[in-house]
């Protein structure tokens, strides 16, 4: 009977081919983390929902946080069925392998290297070379992210020399766990033999044998595999990604680790600063690569302004106030000499998040690049070594990590505006109160606790209208019957929030409306009409709930 025809002995090359491909991918899978922990390179698990994750929409998006526990459990969503994927693709090119190297024609080919036939290296070669290339066309757009901040060029290289290594490396471990696990012993396994001789050696065993030998050998791999991704995972995002700055006692000044973060990825880069870059590419007339130290060329200045995500509702505390130091966008793009067909500013982190803004904010002289914060360097988390600051638009405009600045032609879209946030990205004015403590946001807010009627009760809250400054606030405290001017006790500048105050004492017990409505630096009052954040951000009152006793 003919081996190939024979399915009872077919199976346990089956299986060596399963095994070949699970140990290929623990392998692969620990290069990955390697790659990623030392040299910064994002793997396929992490890459891949990069990609996909600005196509949803926000709504499938925003549906995903509900089925997988929010952003933090979509993202390890994303990492764990990157891995799942890893190990399953193992699996079948394994199987496949088995197949091709078991079949007839394989088993009368010449050998290449290794004793392997030619129709096995082919099949090898191929489904590396088939993969690299449909992952590099995939994965074009995030392939020049670099957690530890090799420059953007370089960048894109070394991601595409490691994704050929990984897979590289996943091929070469199937072919040799399967070779030493089916090797026979004998002459049979030398070139041109008869396959007759092949049918008559006992290979079960020595099959067997091998195979626990490279399940093992499998096994032990998946400690430091498991050992790096917990290092990572210690380090993840999840502890601290949408930590709001809120509470009874918000400053003026929101400390550097109080301040709201807000960030796409399960680990934040770790830039190292001296290899850090930012280039400054596209409609210019001369390409600039500044270092860190480059960049203290360019006058320096002290601006204080309020940050805040497109995502913060109405009362929420996605929003922060700081004192950033670094040297004007402006300057820098003089130097560049842009062109006069520029249409935005396309910027990129190490983290290959992407956004842009128009040449009007571009150009505006409170657009930054900053690399201090309250008299700190910037903290890890908030871009270090440098970022983007660009009052008058949501956070999402603030590149974090920022590594080049690109002067396009054309639209383009960020991150978060592929999904259909915007188009519009100026905050509409708003105000909020935060103390007495208060549960809940927007309209249907409450005081955590009663107030007696009769005490003074002191009223704190937030107003902010981007860059256009707050001229005033007054407050209700019966749904908008009469208002009343609170005190700006903190004014801030155009481009912060301003805190304000105002003394209640309601005189009967009972349930109150009460809220605020600031008049922005133009004049313009803060739009009344309740707007949820999609796609353009929240707007409304935030109606506080008041129960008097
Ligand atoms: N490189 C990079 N920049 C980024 C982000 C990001 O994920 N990566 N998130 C953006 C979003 S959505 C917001 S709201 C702000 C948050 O900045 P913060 O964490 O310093 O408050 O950063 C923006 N810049
Ligand atoms: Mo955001």
């Amino acid at each position: 009977m003919s081996w190939t025809s024979d399915w009872g002995r077919k199976i346990p090359n089956l299986l060596v081919g399963a095994l070949a491909g699970i140990v290929g991918a623990i392998v692969t899978a620990l290069a990955m983390a390697a790659s990623r922990y030392w040299l910064g390179i994002m793997p396929p698990p992490e890459s891949v929902p990069d990609r996909v994750a600005p196509l949803l929409d926000i709504d499938t998006f925003f549906d995903m946080f509900g089925t997988y526990g929010g952003y933090n459990g979509l993202k390890q969503f994303g990492i764990v069925s990157g891995l799942r994927g890893l190990l399953t693709a193992g699996i079948v090119v394994g199987v496949l392998y088995a197949i091709v190297i078991e079949s007839r024609v394989s088993r009368r080919s010449t050998k290449w290297y290794f004793g392997v036939s030619r129709p096995a290296w082919l099949f090898l070669i191929g489904a590396v070379l088939t993969v690299w290339i449909a992952f590099v066309a995939l994965l074009w757009p995030v392939l020049p992210g670099n957690y530890i901040g090799i420059p953007y060029s370089q960048a894109r290289v070394l991601s595409i020399v490691a994704l050929l290594t990984w897979f590289g490396l996943f091929a070469a471990t199937v072919m040799l766990v399967y070779r030493a696990t089916t090797q026979r012993a004998g002459p049979s396994a030398v070139e041109g033999e008869p396959e007759a001789t092949v049918e008559e050696q006992p290979v079960a065993d020595a099959v067997s044998r091998r195979g626990i030998v490279a399940a093992g050998a499998g096994a032990v791999l998946v400690w430091p595999v498991y050992r790096l991704i917990e290092r990572m995972y210690d380090d993840a995002t999840f502890t601290y990604d949408g930590r709001p700055y809120s509470g009874a006692d918000i400053q003026p000044i929101t400390p550097n680790n109080r301040f709201y973060t807000v960030t796409k990825n399960v680990v934040d880069p770790d830039v190292n600063r001296d290899r850090w870059r930012l280039e400054i590419r596209g409609a210019i007339d001369n390409d600039i690569t500044l270092s860190f130290d480059d960049l203290q060329d360019f006058e320096q200045v002290d601006q204080e302004s309020t940050l805040m995500c497109i995502s913060n509702r109405i009362g929420a505390g996605l929003f922060s106030n700081a004192v950033w130091r670094g040297v004007r966008m402006r300057d820098v793009l003089m130097a560049a000499g842009v062109h006069d067909d520029a249409f935005e500013l396309k910027l990129s982190g190490a983290d290959a998040y992407v956004d842009t803004f128009g040449m009007d904010y571009a150009t505006d002289e409170n657009t930054l690049i900053v690399y201090e914060m309250n008299s700190e360097p910037l903290p890890r988390t908030h871009g270090y070594p440098v970022r983007v600051i660009v009052p008058g638009l949501f956070g999402e405009k603030n590149i974090k990590w920022v590594t080049r600045i690109e002067v396009v032609t054309e639209d383009e879209q960020g991150f978060y505006e592929q999904q259909g946030w915007g188009p519009n990205f100026v905050p509409p004015t708003r105000s909020d109160i935060f103390r007495p403590r208060t549960l809940g946001a927007g309209q249907r807010a409450t005081f955590r606790e009663a107030i007696p009627a009769g005490t003074t009760v002191d009223l704190r809250g937030r107003a902010f209208a981007a860059d256009r400054g707050i001229r005033s606030v007054e407050v209700t405290t019966d749904d908008g019957e009469t208002w009343s001017p609170a005190t700006v006790y903190y004014p801030g500048t155009d481009l912060t929030w301003a805190l304000w105050q105002f003394q209640w004492v309601p005189a009967q017990p009972g349930e109150y409306r009460v809220y605020s409505r600031a008049v922005d630096g133009n004049g313009d009052p803060q739009p009344s009409e309740a707007r949820g954040i999609i796609p353009q951000g929240a707007q409304g009152y935030n109606i506080v709930t008041a129960t008097v006793v």
